[in-house]
């Protein structure tokens, strides 16, 4: 049997033998990858941890934070504030990035993350997940703010998730393919257990919060009535459908089995690109999906090169098998309003 391979291993190898990533990189990523172990801990003990329901208090996007959003985001923050690899730390949970304070060495990095996502589903006990991106602070920025970030998804250099779902993973881009670590509960490491993922370029599942089918634009409820017209319609073939409301699980099961994961821009705000967050939730998540061959837009154009204007920034996301993410950009060029 091939000897297990661990995070650390897979890690090295990029470092040393690819000359892919500094050191600084692969000990941010290691810091990183604790802590998810740790988030893990936590969710897994549910009830018994009294961790579940709400902590009585919003987070910057007005969202009621559920207790456990909370102990993700300071276990990130206190895992990684002293380990000289960053400059500075930005979430969904804070309203502004947070500055390594001087009593800490500073690094070259600016880490991103959406703490606990899919929070709606962690009293109900589905899986839900850890979203992370990694940029480099700009050359000769001595103190880093919040447009230090705004930087498009094209210029990461490590994004990831850990998922808590039946069993505990790691799925880790550095730019050279998706590897999938499984956590050994016995050893307590990140053993590698799939690298190169590829996504199926055609697929027969899709992925989209059917309840909103009233307010999308024409190009999303085309393409939408299309997949569920079968193998009656223009398609030619039948569709499945699967929404977990949490995209860590979503975009997991696209990159185990293909599939499309849709979150719309929809006529219930308008002025408003999407709901979901460009900097920590679809900009990793592009990364992954182009890394494992899929396609990642907003209808209009390559989520990776939209260029961000706010920390929080929301967008729309069609991501996953390229054939159908191209088919419903195709669609929105076509005309009409994304
Ligand atoms: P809805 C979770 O709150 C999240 O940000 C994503 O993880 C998920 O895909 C989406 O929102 C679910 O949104 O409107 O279906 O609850």
């Amino acid at each position: 049997m091939a000897s297990k391979v661990s995070l650390t291993q897979y890690l090295v190898e990029k470092q040393r033998e690819k000359g892919l990533i500094p050191a600084e990189l692969r000990l941010l990523l290691e810091v990183v990858a604790r802590a998810c172990k740790r988030i893990g801990i936590a969710v897994s003990k549910g009830a018994l941890g009294g961790v579940l329901g709400d902590a009585g208090t919003d987070n910057v996007q007005g969202e009621s934070q559920k207790k456990l959003d909370v102990i993700a985001n300071e276990t990130l923050l206190e895992a990684n504030e002293w380990g000289g690899n960053l400059a500075a730390m930005a979430s969904e949970e804070m309203d502004h990035s947070y500055t390594i304070p001087h009593r800490y060495p500073k690094g070259e990095f600016l880490l991103l993350f959406d703490p606990l996502d899919g929070s709606s589903n962690i009293d109900v006990n589905v899986s839900i997940g850890t979203i992370f991106s990694v940029l480099r602070l700009p050359e000769g920025v001595l103190a880093p703010t919040d447009d230090h970030f705004l930087q498009p998804g094209t210029k990461q250099v490590a994004a990831g998730y850990a998922i808590y779902g039946p069993c505990t993973m790691l799925v880790l881009t550095v730019g050279d393919g998706v590897a999938a670590f499984t956590l050994d509960r016995e050893t307590g490491s990140w053993t590698l257990t799939e690298d190169q993922i590829r996504i199926p370029g055609q697929t027969k599942e899709f992925a989209i919060n059917a309840s909103n089918q009233r307010h999308w634009y024409p190009p999303v409820k085309r393409y939408v009535d299309e997949l569920l017209a079968g193998r009656d319609g223009p398609r030619g073939k039948d569709f499945n459908m699967r929404w977990v409301a949490s995209m860590v699980a979503d975009v997991h099961r696209i990159l185990t089995r293909g599939g499309i994961f849709m979150y719309p821009r929809d006529r219930r705000e308008p002025d408003k690109p999407g709901k979901l967050r460009l900097m920590y939730e679809a900009n990793p998540m592009s990364f992954l999906v182009e890394q494992a061959g899929g396609a990642a837009t907003n209808g209009l154009q390559r989520i990776m090169e939209i260029r961000p204007s706010k920390l929080h920034e929301r967008v729309a996301v069609f991501l996953g098998s390229r054939e159908e993410v191209e088919r419903v950009t195709s669609y929105h060029q076509d005309g009409d309003a994304a």
